[in-house]
């Protein structure tokens, strides 16, 4: 989980190793999961793809991660020839390809073995492995499906009745406990091979078919076969072009490294990068894009979202069951989704949201704090994807989901969504909170019975809720606007939201996180909730609320700039809304340090693995996904109704370059700056209806037709 490098195509994702002797390529798929209606259950590790090449000690090695076409690669030199293996993800195909290449013919000889996490009986069809299973608790049934391809040499089946008695797994990591299955593939003097690996389960997100589809068999089979009979050239060129149409939508230049720290491994730059306090903005650069590829890689329309690590989960009983946490977690997946350009990617989060709705209504209601007439619905803190959860109620979980969905339309103005998604879930939520709402004697509306994350007493007018709720209060009321209906609950709605318990300024100048003023100064713990309203809310601003957002900056500071990896990465956000770039470069570079650990205690030693992963530890991938968003914001902010151009850029930072940068209200932002400072700035209209551009304390009106753009210069600014 540290040092291995991800691949995904949304649902199937694999963790490749890089080995010589014996390679270990461990997959999943998002949706096999432990677990029912009643209990959540575990996020599953799928497999493992084992190929034994004996190639001991090989020279000239390298191994890359190629973020910008999605492909691994490994080569090396052994016994005079030269071996390279790549490895990629196809989402228009949806199988994993390995392919195995010498610049000698005949050079490859060893075994494949397909190794299911389930202990699935292995079969071999021709020169195909199968693994077909149910799982013992929640009964999803799932199948692998590996089919090996030569060119030269043989391939045939094998079997060893006790298992292989040579030491296939010595020296691959985490397989201690492995056996490996009887049924293997063989090849002997084969020129190249060719893998190409199926996953899936009978999961559907529907409720109403228990959440059970069709046996997984035929289109695992389908998949394979379709596949196979495809020139690999072909299949690599139509994943290429899939993930590019993504990735390149954004592109980021943040400055050059000195070439001598380039030609460094990512690892040891990183080492560098925390010890000697290295300047290295490509480094920064890959961290940010990094993200964009986790994303593209575990998050396609159709399958579920990225849960705590991605669909990189090695562990049939992993850290928190590698489930969807509601009180930070899932949210901080999606914040770079829309500002970085991949609005799309953001479905999965929503239509899980949506899938999960009937059940979480049902559970809602036979909780004794909520009671059977309240209508609409929220969360516990730890959910799976049969409706259920866990752990203590998150009572304002549902409507910080409700941010996300609002989101969605506030960056795309898609209309035909607002209507029939966004709007109809965002007013069950507040119907919710219209029930469940506490009205005290002098009028003010309080949540009854709050948690600021995981931290302090449950009581009444939690920070954390009341910042939650007047977020989804103010997202109704614009939603409703725009799609013209509803005036009479909407001018209610905002009635309630001006009556709501406000947020407080405490004795020592901080912002209280609870309604009494008993914050400690040297309180550090890793969640800040009762900042929810400076990020990802938009309650706290330099203008609308100048002494809260001193008041922030306050709480921010007795916090202090460490924790566990996702709350370093929160605090990059934190300090780009408060305008502090160099702050928030600081927690980049605190979040970007080198960190070995690979235990699982809850600590808050928070930095990156050798592979990039987000350090908790252990690794979780949220932190990736939030400092990439935290760079975005650095760059461009849109909460406050216009958009902001370079609102916090780091003095680290002096010259450089973006695009496609996604701002609300329906824009795409590409700039350039030098020596700290605009030089120009081109803003497209893609769906929007006139907005306004802030750069540097100047706010111009800009009217572009849909569809065209305007280039802004720091002249347009000063006039
Ligand atoms: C939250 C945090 C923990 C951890 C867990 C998955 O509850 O408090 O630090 O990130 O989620």
């Amino acid at each position: 989980m540290t040092e291995a490098l991800p691949i995904g195509e949304g649902a199937l994702g694999a963790m490749l190793f890089g080995l010589t002797a014996t390679e270990r390529i461990q997959f999943n798929h998002d949706t096999l999961w432990t677990g029912t209606e009643e209990e959540t259950g575990r996020y599953q590790a799928f497999g493992d793809i084992f190929i034994q090449l004996d190639h001991d000690k090989p020279t000239e090695y390298r191994r890359e991660l190629d973020i910008g076409r999605s492909v691994q690669r490994v080569t090396y030199k052994y016994r005079g020839v030269r071996y390279t293996r790549e490895a990629f993800a196809s989402h228009p195909a949806h199988v994993i390809v390995i392919r195995l290449t010498a610049d000698k013919p005949g050079a490859h000889s060893g075994r494949i073995w397909l190794s299911d996490m389930h202990d699935a009986k292995v079969v071999a069809r021709g020169s195909r492995l199968i693994a077909a299973g149910q799982l013992p608790d929640g009964g999803m049934k799932y199948e692998s499906q590996l089919q090996v391809l030569n060119s030269g040499g043989i391939v045939h089946v094998g079997t060893s009745p006790a298992g292989p008695t040579d030491n296939v797994l010595a020296g691959v990591p985490g397989t201690e406990k492995s056996v490996l299955p009887q049924t293997y593939i063989a090849f002997e003097n084969c020129t190249s091979l060719t893998l190409i690996l199926a996953a899936d389960t009978d999961y559907v997100p529907d409720h109403n078919r228990k959440w059970r589809g069709e046996d997984p068999h035929g289109q695992v089979t389908q998949r394979v076969d379709r596949a196979a009979s495809r020139p690999v050239a072909r299949l690599l060129a139509d994943h290429i072009a899939d993930y590019q149409a993504l990735f390149r939508r954004f592109r980021l230049n943040l400055g050059t490294t000195a070439p001598a720290l380039a030609a460094l491994p990512t690892d040891r730059r990183l080492i560098a990068y925390t010890r000697e306090k290295t300047r290295d903005p490509d480094l920064e650069e890959l961290f940010a894009q990094y993200g964009r590829y986790l994303l593209i890689s575990s998050s396609r329309p159709g399958g579920l979202p990225a849960n705590l690590q991605g669909v990189w989960n090695d562990r049939n009983d992993p850290p928190w069951r590698s489930d969807y946490h509601s009180n930070i977690n899932i949210q901080m997946n999606y914040w770079p989704a829309e500002p970085t350009n991949l609005g799309d990617l953001h479905r999965p989060l929503i239509d899980y949201f949506v899938s999960q709705v009937p059940i979480a209504r049902l559970r809602t209601r036979e909780d004794k704090d909520y009671g059977p007439n309240v209508r609409g619905w929220t969360v516990r803190t730890e959910n799976g994807v049969f409706g259920g959860g866990s752990f203590s109620w998150n009572p304002p979980g549902s409507a910080w989901y409700a941010q996300h969905v609002w989101e969605h339309y506030a960056f795309s103005q898609d209309k035909a969504y607002l209507r029939r998604v966004a709007y109809p879930f965002i007013k069950e939520v507040v119907s919710f909170w219209d029930d469940m709402l506490v009205r005290r004697p002098d009028g003010t509306l309080v949540s009854p019975l709050g948690w600021s994350p995981e931290h302090g007493p449950t009581e009444p007018g939690v920070t954390y809720d009341q910042m939650i709720i007047h977020d989804l209060f103010t997202n109704y009321i614009e939603a409703s606007e725009a799609l013209g209906v509803d005036a009479e609950y909407r001018a209610r709605v905002a009635g309630m939201r001006s009556r709501l318990l406000q947020p407080k300024i405490g004795r020592w100048g901080q912002l209280q996180e609870w309604e009494t003023d008993r914050d400690d100064p040297k309180d550090e713990h890793r969640h800040v909730s009762h900042l929810f309203g400076l990020h990802p809310g938009r309650q706290i601003t330099a203008t609308n609320t100048p002494a809260l957002f001193e008041a922030a900056k306050v709480t921010l500071r007795a916090r202090g700039d460490g924790g566990t990896g996702w709350s370093r990465a929160w605090k990059i956000n934190f300090w780009a809304r408060l305008h502090d770039g160099d702050h928030a470069y600081l927690m980049l570079r605190n979040l970007l340090t080198a960190v070995n650990n690979v235990g699982t205690e809850l600590g808050d030693g928070g930095g990156v693995y050798p592979n990039l992963f987000d350090a908790h530890p252990p690794f979780q991938i949220d932190g990736n996904f939030g400092s990439t968003a935290g760079v975005a914001e650095m760059l461009v902010q849109s909460h406050e109704g216009y958009i902001h151009l370079l609102p916090a850029l780091a003095s680290a930072w002096p010259d450089g370059k973006v695009s496609g940068l996604r701002a609300r209200g329906g824009y795409e932002i590409d700039m350039t700056w030098q020596g700290g400072k605009l030089t120009s700035a081109t803003v497209r209209n893609v769906n929007g209806s006139g907005t306004q551009v802030r750069y540097s304390g100047r706010l111009i009106p800009v009217t572009i037709p849909r569809g065209k753009s305007v280039i802004l210069t720091p002249a347009t600014f000063s006039r």
